[in-house]
């Protein structure tokens, strides 16, 4: 019997493989290298073709990848349960088609824009980042996105927006950890303009070279590798450019606990967890946690960002 909704769906049989995908990936490289190109071809599954030239950034750590079983089976997606392997288990039946995406506030061209206005195959990157939680663990997961400061520009940002700030889907009905009170529904988040114009940060689309699962926020969210994980929202539907620093979802839940800015810092602890060592998803138990790097490692690119700035008080 056929369930409608469920024709996106994946078969878990093609899932699995995917943790091969980078050896394969590489073998493809190699394989194009010789020509070799059409007989290996035939033996890609579908979900290797979704963005077939895909670029990588120079932005990119060289860090080893975790598993696509660790990236889609241990996720914070409150909007799909507070449990780590609850946006695996609740989010299969969510449908993030069509989607589109309503860009207001300080700009010269707002307006709704469908989903397929943003994704310019050409522009795509795979983009390997290391997530730090600020829970206090990290993994390292290569999306597929494009420029958050070039897709800004489009709309053409007044002077007078300082910030940008980034809405999920409301929608208790399709996501149902919405149905209760864990945080002021729906998540949003927020950028000061020039942290949104820097390099680093991406609008994602994609993972592992295929479309975004949908625990991990399809169809489209931000990433921003040199703040905590919360800062990266999930399934965008709005983005608004604002004259005063936004209200945040865990900024407003415990303003204590969860700053504005929220830039990695193994020198500033969380007041539950320390910042200063990382367990890192797929290793054994018995490694040790790996150090925190200030901005996750990105000072280059973004210290100057806060020159001047009390990093202790600005956290
Ligand atoms: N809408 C929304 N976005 C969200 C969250 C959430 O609960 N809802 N959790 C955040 C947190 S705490 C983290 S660590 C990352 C996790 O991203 P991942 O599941 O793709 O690794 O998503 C962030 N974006
Ligand atoms: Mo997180």
């Amino acid at each position: 019997m056929k369930i409608t909704g469920f024709e996106n769906n994946i078969p878990e049989s093609e899932i699995t493989p995917k943790s091969v995908y980078l050896d394969r990936r590489k073998f493809m490289q190699q394989a194009v290298a010789s020509s070799l190109l059409l007989s290996v071809d035939v033996m890609l599954p579908a979900w290797a073709k979704q963005w077939p030239d895909l670029k990588s950034s120079p932005y990119s750590t060289a860090d080893s990848v975790n598993s696509f079983e660790d990236i889609t089976t241990y996720n914070n997606f409150y909007e799909f349960g507070t449990g780590k392997k609850d946006p695996y288990k609740n989010a299969t039946q969510f449908n993030p088609k069509p989607w589109s995406i309503k860009v207001e506030g300080e700009c010269e061209k707002p307006g709704t824009f469908d989903l397929e206005d943003f994704i310019n195959p050409a522009t795509l990157e795979e983009r390997i980042y290391r997530l730090r939680c600020v829970e206090g663990w990290s993994m390292v997961i290569p999306w597929v996105g494009f420029s958050l400061a070039d897709m800004l520009k489009k709309f053409e940002p007044h002077s007078k927006a300082k910030y940008v700030e980034f809405t999920t889907l409301l929608d208790k009905s399709r996501m149902p950890g919405q149905q209760r009170r864990v945080l002021r529904w729906p998540y949003v988040e927020a950028l000061r303009i020039d942290e949104a114009m820097n390099e680093l940060p991406i609008m994602a689309v994609g993972l592992y070279g295929d479309i975004l699962p949908n625990q991990n926020g399809a169809p489209i969210r931000l990433v921003v590798p040199w703040k905590y994980g919360f800062k990266s929202i999930k399934s965008i539907v709005k983005i608004r450019f604002t004259e005063k620093q936004p209200q945040t979802t865990w900024n407003q839940t415990s303003a204590k606990e969860y700053g504005f800015y929220s830039n990695v810092n193994p020198t500033v602890d969380h007041p539950r967890w320390s910042q200063k060592k990382e367990r890192v998803i797929g290793l054994p138990f018995w490694k040790p946690k790996r150090d925190t790097e200030m901005f996750n490692g990105y000072s280059k690119q973004v210290a100057h960002l806060y020159k001047g700035m009390d990093l202790k008080k600005h956290f």
